[in-house]
């Protein structure tokens, strides 16, 4: 074999096992805006309010920040606005939330890291519902999300600053009251940024004093 041959195949041996060890997305999970705004490290974010939208406005797949759309397995995805309180996202029709699966989905086609929202309307009494988050190298989570404000009128905050890209996040509703139907729930308030990421040396440095730690624990237990 050539050497140069052989060096092309070892390096793509290499390249190979590192592909293969590369390990799916970490995140780190937000309740709050002030934790998840400060975990930003300083970067600039975006913010959908819908307050430039009225009542009735369709928002079907639109694109209401850059790179982002909301669509739902329920056929009409509105913004909401009654009775004098502000407007977020809000879907419905006829029949979608008897049947227990309905869900909004975030789709993202942009490259950001980090997204939080508000979810409103979310009745105390209903039960868990699930945030499923998917990551740009195709692995995914499932996050069980709970509504622990007193009332219905208290929004539930989620924050997640992902390791790599967030493609898209899809909130299964709770079921209200145990089921078999959904709580109707509402979207407000989507962030969308990329966190300033902590240079390499840091983490070098942060996993060094790890193992440092661990090696004097050893040798002291030792
Ligand atoms: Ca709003
Ligand atoms: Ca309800
Ligand atoms: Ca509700």
């Amino acid at each position: 074999m050539k050497k140069s041959l052989l060096i092309t195949c070892t390096t793509a041996m290499f390249m190979l096992v590192a592909v293969a060890r590369t390990p799916a997305a970490t995140y780190t999970l937000y309740n709050d805006f002030t934790g998840f705004q400060s975990a930003l490290g300083g970067a600039s974010y975006t913010m959908e309010d819908f307050e430039g939208y009225s009542d009735g406005d369709n928002l079907n797949g639109v694109e209401f920040l850059p790179g982002v759309k909301v669509t739902s397995n329920m056929a009409n995805v509105e913004a909401w606005q009654k009775s004098g309180s502000d407007t977020n996202l809000f879907a419905y029709d006829a029949s979608t939330r008897q049947g227990g699966n309905a869900y909004y989905q975030i789709d993202i086609s942009k490259d950001y890291d980090a997204v939080c929202l508000d979810i409103d309307a979310w009745h105390p009494q209903s039960t868990a519902g699930q945030m499923d988050v998917f990551f740009k190298d195709s692995s995914s989570t499932n996050i069980s999300l709970s509504q622990t404000g007193g009332s219905e009128s208290d929004p539930v905050f989620f924050g997640i600053i992902a390791s790599q890209p967030i493609e898209r996040i899809v909130w299964n509703e709770p079921l209200e009251n145990g089921g078999p139907g959904n709580e109707e729930t509402a979207l407000d308030n989507i962030v969308v940024s990329n966190a300033v990421p902590i240079p390499g040396a840091v983490w070098l440095l942060a996993s060094g004093l790890a193992g440092l730690a661990g090696f004097s624990k050893r040798s002291r237990r030792g």
